[in-house]
């Protein structure tokens, strides 16, 4: 069995909106996806997630971004405008060789640490996402006594790079994870993510690290899905990095014969590095039915990831990133756990 550790204020994030073409439309990482995954679970155990300081957190975290997440809504209620949504963005193309300065009015610094307009913030942003590292955290310290332990951490963090956030994700819980394992003496830790998206946050936080391996299977940015920017196969790090990122990137309509290729593929990789410990980001948006890819895997699929993962027969702690059809969303998260389980 393995033990489900929750944040009681994952739901108080309500998102309310995607800013998308231009146009207010109804978000996908709505707060029900909690309720769906814990009705999925309701005969396991539930653990209470435990407060952490900020000491994991600022070692993934550009001390900044963590300052502005946890101010930026009570900067923002001055406006009566019910979420922050970036309207300017400092790129590279705007600044030039300018310096990147502090902006005095708060809807010029959104921009700053939000790199797209789907990742609203609202009142109970903060301490859902602070929630979730709590979770994640909690669920390092069970992995003493337990050989595999499931984060419900809404909301996600996958996109979240050293310094910006988005993509429905404000703080990286994998990125936690991993350093958080690190801290308590596991010298080499491997990541692999399962999500339809490419991770391109806990890519970005561990590029130039040679201690910690991130490799994922999603579909192919290249072929026009988020990340847009990052996921594609020669990103392979930088420096003491090089070789410990790994990404497969698959076409749109692949299903569960080229997803489990890939992944066996990622089980090599993670063997190869010498893990000591696994850290799992299991989104479950490759699915068939879920809106936000165009992956087609079925729940068997999704079974038999789990048990692959399973075999490498190492300490495993899995996160919750996407999955967004509320109807099969819990069934999917079950049947990949029963599968890493042992
Ligand atoms: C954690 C995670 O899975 N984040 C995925 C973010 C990808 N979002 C891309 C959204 C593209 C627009 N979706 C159309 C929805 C129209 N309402
Ligand atoms: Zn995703």
């Amino acid at each position: 069995m393995i033990p489900v550790v929750r944040s009681p204020d994952a739901g108080g994030h309500v998102p309310g909106a995607e800013i998308w073409l231009g146009t207010r439309t109804l978000g996908t990482e709505v707060p029900q996806r909690v309720d769906a995954i814990e009705a999925a679970l309701a005969d396991w155990i539930f653990i209470d997630a435990l407060p952490h300081s900020d000491e994991v957190l600022l070692r993934v975290h550009d001390p900044s971004l963590v300052e502005h997440l946890r101010t930026v809504w009570p900067r923002w209620g001055e406006y009566g405008v019910d979420r922050v949504v970036p309207y300017l963005f400092p790129t590279p193309g705007l600044l030039g060789e300018l310096p990147l300065r502090d902006p005095v009015a708060v809807h010029a610094v959104a921009g700053r640490y939000c790199y797209d307009t789907m990742t609203l913030v609202g009142p109970g942003t903060w301490l859902a996402a602070r929630g979730a590292v709590n979770a994640t955290l909690t669920a390092v310290g069970l992995l003493e006594v337990h050989e595999c332990v499931y984060a419900l951490t809404r909301p996600p963090g996958h996109h979240v790079t050293r310094s910006a956030y988005g993509g429905s994700c404000y703080l990286n819980n994998a990125a936690v994870a991993a350093e958080g394992l690190r801290g308590v003496g596991h010298e080499r830790v491997a990541i692999v993510d399962i999500d339809a998206h490419h991770g391109n946050g806990t890519q970005d936080i561990f590029y130039s690290r040679g201690d910690i391996f991130y490799c994922s299977v999603h579909v192919d940015p290249g072929a026009g899905w988020f990340p847009h920017y990052a996921g594609f196969a020669d990103e392979v790090g930088i420096e003491a990095g090089v070789g410990a990122n790994l990404n497969v990137p698959l076409a749109p309509g692949a299903a569960d014969e080229a997803w489990l290729v890939a992944i066996a593929h990622l089980v090599d990789a993670i063997s190869e590095f010498s893990a000591t410990a696994l850290v799992v980001s299991l989104g479950v948006d490759a699915a068939i039915d879920d809106p936000e890819s165009p992956l087609q895997v079925t729940p068997d699929g999704f079974h038999r990831a789990g048990q692959l993962l399973r075999d490498l027969r190492l300490p495993t702690l899995a996160v919750q990133e996407g999955g967004y059809d509320l109807a099969t969303l819990g069934g999917l998260v079950r049947t990949t756990l029963e599968g890493l389980g042992r």
